[in-house]
C-alpha cells in the first residue's frame, strides 16, 4: 500500500472550558487535519494541536513538503519516520517539524490499521481495553475548587488534576485542600505548567508533600532537567514532566538526570505512534510509570501496549470536530474497536471552524 496524497485541514475550534495555566491561558483549540489517502483508496487521520493559531500555518505548510518527500512510498510507518527525519538532520526536528513528522506518522499507523481492520492497539499487539482516566481541569480559583472536585467524583473519576502556581502558596493551599476534601479517595495530581523557580518550587513542594497529591506537575522550564532534578530530590510527591519532551533522546536525557518520578509523553512532541513505542520502552527499563498528555484518541490504543501505563489525562481538544468524540465511562477511557485510531471528522463543524 503506497501514499497516494496527504491533506491538511486547519480549524480553530471552540476549546470549553478554556485551559487556564500559570503560564499562559489556551482558550481555543488550533488543529491542523490531517487525511493521508492511498493508492489503495483506504484513508488514514490524525490531527496536531497547535496551541496558538499562529502555528497552524507554518505547521500546515511543513505537512505539505514533507508530503511531498513520502508520496508514492509504501506506507511503512518506522521507514517513513526515517526517511523524513533524515531529510531533517542538518535543521533538526524540534518545533513545527517535530510536530508535522509526528503528525504524518500517525496517519500512516492510522492507514496501516485501518487496511488491517482492527484496531490501532490491536495492530500494536495489544488490545482496546478500559484505562484509568483523570480529570484534567485548569486554575480552578480556590472559592470554585471543591464544587469541582464533587462534580469530578460525581462524574465517576477517580483522579483529579487541577492546575496551580497562583501568586502564593496560601492561594496554591486553599485550591489543594478544598479539592482533596470533595474528591473522595480520588487521586489529586496538581500542575505548574513551568511558572516556579528552583527555590520556590522546593519550597511549594515540602508543604504539598503533606496534602495528599499524587504528582507535581512540572514544577520549573520543562527542559531544565537539572532543576527537576534537584526538586525531585528534596520533594516527597512524585515530580512529573514529559508533555514537552521533544523526541526520545530528550526523554532518555531527563531519565539519566533523574529529572522525575513519572513521564507523560505527549503523542505530537514525542514523534507520534512511533516515538510513543521508543518512549515507552524507554519507561519500561527505567520502571518510571507513563501517563499520556491531551491527545486522547490515539492515547486511547497507545497506552495499551505501554508497559508501565499509568493514567490518561481526560482533556479532549478535538471533540468539537469528531463525529463520535470519545467519551469517559466510569473513570475509565477505552478506545473505540473501530479500525485504527477512529477517527471520524464532523465534516460540518470542520467547514464552521476551518481558518485559511
Ligand atoms: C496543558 C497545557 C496547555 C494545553 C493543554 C494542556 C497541560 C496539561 O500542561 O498537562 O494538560
Ligand atoms: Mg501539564
Amino acid at each position: 500500500m503506497k501514499i497516494h496524497n496527504i491533506q491538511a485541514r486547519p480549524v480553530v475550534a471552540p476549546l470549553d472550558p478554556p485551559v487556564r495555566t500559570a503560564s499562559g491561558h489556551v482558550t481555543q483549540a488550533p488543529l491542523l487535519l490531517i487525511d493521508l489517502t492511498t493508492d489503495e483508496g483506504v484513508a488514514g487521520r490524525s490531527y496536531l494541536f497547535g496551541y496558538h493559531a499562529f502555528t497552524l500555518a507554518p505547521l500546515r505548510e511543513l505537512v505539505l513538503a514533507l508530503a511531498e518527500i513520502i508520496k508514492g512510498d509504501q506506507v511503512a510507518p518506522i521507514e517513513l519516520d526515517k526517511k523524513m527525519r533524515a531529510r531533517m538532520t542538518l535543521f533538526g526536528t524540534r518545533g513545527l517539524q517535530g510536530l508535522a513528522i509526528a503528525g504524518i506518522d500517525m496517519a500512516a499507523w492510522d492507514a496501516l490499521a485501518v487496511c488491517a481492520g482492527v484496531p490501532l492497539a490491536e495492530l500494536l499487539g495489544g488490545r482496546p481495553r478500559p484505562i484509568p482516566a483523570y480529570n484534567s481541569l485548569g486554575m480552578i480559583p480556590p472559592g470554585e475548587a471543591a464544587d469541582a472536585a464533587a462534580k469530578t467524583a460525581a462524574a465517576g473519576f477517580k483522579a483529579l488534576k487541577v492546575k496551580i502556581g497562583w501568586p502564593t502558596l496560601a492561594e496554591d493551599l486553599a485550591v489543594v485542600r478544598a479539592a482533596r476534601k470533595h474528591l473522595g479517595d480520588g487521586a489529586l495530581m496538581v500542575d505548574f505548567n513551568q511558572s516556579l523557580a528552583i527555590p520556590e518550587a522546593i519550597r511549594r513542594g515540602r508543604v504539598l508533600d503533606g496534602e495528599g497529591v499524587s504528582w507535581i506537575e512540572e514544577p520549573v522550564r520543562a527542559d531544565d532537567y537539572r532543576g527537576a532534578a534537584e526538586i525531585a530530590a528534596q520533594v516527597a510527591t512524585p515530580i512529573q514532566i514529559g508533555e514537552n519532551f521533544n523526541g526520545v533522546y530528550e526523554m532518555e536525557l531527563a531519565l539519566s538526570l533523574k529529572a522525575c518520578d513519572l513521564v507523560m509523553p505527549d503523542p505530537q512532541q514525542i514523534g507520534g505512534v512511533t516515538g510513543w513505542l521508543r518512549a515507552a520502552a524507554l519507561a519500561q527499563t527505567a520502571g518510571v510509570p507513563c501517563s499520556s498528555h491531551i491527545f486522547i484518541e490515539v492515547s486511547a490504543h497507545l497506552l495499551t501496549v505501554t508497559p508501565t501505563c499509568h493514567y490518561i489525562e481526560y482533556l479532549d481538544v478535538a471533540a468539537p470536530v469528531l463525529a463520535e468524540p470519545l467519551r469517559p465511562v466510569d473513570g475509565m477511557i477505552q478506545a473505540p474497536a473501530r479500525p485504527g485510531i477512529g477517527l471520524q471528522w464532523n465534516e460540518e463543524t470542520v467547514k464552521r471552524y476551518r481558518v485559511g
